[in-house]
Order: structure tokens, then sequence, then C-alpha cells
């Protein structure tokens, strides 16, 4: 990590019950030499009002468990991807299991999941992070330093999530996409999806229109498609996708703590993630707010955000 983060001693990551898509599973930081990497982030900082451990801290290993549903093995064929998932992704897929939680103040635990997944994006790794809630997305776009170039930030949400903090807590889920306004290798961010009515108030709309965030509300997907947003997502750049599970319309993802109607479905990420990954480089990103005790009995939450991580995955990489 450099010069702007003090020397972490690493430990050994938790072995997750079974791994993502069967990916061998490396829990120790020191080994961690792949192409594409899966890490869980069950923990954010917790606001007064939540229970803690959250449901959503469940998620990691629920997401995992369901791998068989949304990919029946690398040599089956991915009607998606027009190929099999294992032709079009890089020899080297780990799953490097979760971050514990560190013993200690939320501080301690945020530089070190900064830390961790810094040396993954470090070794030149793409990473993909099963969280916990959007809290947990804060110290991973601090992490997209050790990348040292700018990173434009593509976020699937029913909220804004541009809260300064709630109560005095800066680090939780309604405040990932200040914070990535405040980092100056963020060079941008496209909001899409937002509906409804959460934790912004006018003053954070303004702030986040100043910064020059491009806000796209459901209601104009729904009329105009994902394609305009697309086009003005810089041709060629670096991009971290960020995917709260309530971006998507809770009739498809029903396992989440905050459904807002009128959201965004499976057939309009899906062709758009794929897309993306077509014309811009995909560092990584995080599929966030999956809260399994809220899913449906098939899981199909669960198996939805499998689903997105391989359309990107699959995407990212040439065929
Ligand atoms: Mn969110």
């Amino acid at each position: 990590m450099g010069e702007m983060q003090p020397k972490i001693a690493l430990g050994p990551t938790m072995a997750p019950a079974g791994s993502f898509l069967d990916w061998p599973v490396v829990t120790d930081p020191n080994a961690w030499s792949a192409d594409v990497a899966v890490i869980g982030l069950p923990h954010s900082e917790p606001y007064a009002k939540d229970p803690w451990p959250n449901d959503q801290a469940s998620a990691p290993d629920v997401i995992r468990a369901m791998s068989s549903q949304f990919s029946d093995g690398p040599d089956h064929w991915d009607f998606d991807l027009d190929a099999p998932l294992g032709t079009v992704t890089p020899p080297r897929c780990i799953d490097c299991g979760d971050v514990p939680w560190t013993q200690g103040s939320y501080d301690d635990h945020a530089a070190h999941v900064t830390a961790v997944i810094g040396k993954l994006f470090g070794n030149g790794t793409q990473v993909f992070v099963l969280g916990g809630d959007h809290g947990v997305t804060i110290p991973v776009l601090d992490a997209l330093a050790a990348l040292k170039t700018p990173v434009h930030i593509v976020h699937f949400d029913a909220h804004l999530d541009w809260r300064p903090d709630i109560e005095g807590v800066q680090r939780g889920y309604s405040s990932p996409l200040y914070w990535a306004s405040t980092r100056p290798w963020i060079s941008g961010m496209t909001q899409i999806g937002l509906r409804g009515t959460g934790s912004a108030r006018r003053s954070e709309v303004e702030a986040a229109l100043a910064y020059g965030s491009c806000i796209v509300t459901a209601k104009v997907v729904h009329a105009e498609g994902l394609e305009p947003t697309l086009e003005s997502v810089p041709a060629g750049a670096a991009v971290y996708v960020t995917i709260d599970a309530d971006g998507l319309d809770p009739t498809e993802m029903p396992g989440v703590m905050g459904p807002v109607p009128g959201g965004l479905y499976f057939r309009q990420i899906a062709p758009f993630l794929r897309a993306l990954g077509q014309k811009c480089r995909i560092v990584g990103g995080d599929i966030v707010e999956v809260a399994p005790s809220f899913d449906a009995s098939n899981h199909i939450s669960c198996i939805t955000a499998g689903r997105l991580i391989i359309n990107l995955l699959g995407a990212a990489w040439p065929g």
C-alpha cells in the first residue's frame, strides 16, 4: 500500500464452508497470486439501531453455497456468455475466504480490510467482494489507491448512499458513495437505479450533482434502457462496480433489508455488465446487501448475485 498506510501484518482469512465456484481456497495473504479473487467482507461499521452481526454478514457463505445453482461448472455452456465459463476466465481464480472481524476499533478493522484488499489490487488481481452491507465497500474504495490509476465507480442501488455520516457513524451502508467522492483516485461515478426514498435529503442530492455524479434513476432506465448510460462511462477506464442488491427489483431480489418497488431487472443489468466488461477494464466489484434470512426459500437472491458476478467476470476477460 506504499506510503499512505502503516504496515499491517496480514493474518490468515477465515476459510469458508464451501468455496465460490469450487475455486481453490487460499487463506494466507502471502500465498495470493491470482488473476481473479473472490473475498468475503461480512462486517462494516454498524449503526446503533442495527443488530451486530447483521443478516447481510451471512451472505458470503450462503452465496458460495449456491454456486452449483448459478453455474454447473466451467465446462458447461453458459448461455449468458455464449461460451462455457471456463473458456472465458483466466487460469488462476481463487477464493480468499472471509476477512475476520478485527478485535478492536472499527478504525482498526477498516485499515485491515484496506490492507488485505490493497494487497490483491497491488498484485494486479481482479477482486470481487461478497458483502456484507454497503458499508463494506468503503475500505475497498480506499484499497483502490493501490492501483495507482484513476478509477470510475459504477453503482447500482435504489439509494444514493451519499450521507457523510448517520449519527456520527461515517462508514455505514448509507455513506459509500459520499466516501468515494472524497478520494482523489476516484475519477467519477455513475449511479443507476435510484428510486423511492431513503436516507438522502436535498443536500445530499445537490452534493452528488455538484461532484459530477451521473445519476440515472430507475424511471429513466425503464424509459430509455441502459444504452445511454453505457455510453456515458469513459471507454477504457478502470472501473469498479458496486452492486447493492436492492438496486434490483424486489420481485427478482427479495432477500434485501430495504426493498423498493420499481427496480431494475436482471435482464437489464446483466447485458449492461457484459458490455461494460468489453468497453472498460473491470478492476473489481462487489455485491452487497443480500440478506439471506429474507430471501425466498429457493435462495433466488443469492443465485442472482452469483449470476451477476459471472456475467461481469465472463465479459471482462478475452474469450
Ligand atoms: Mn447501498
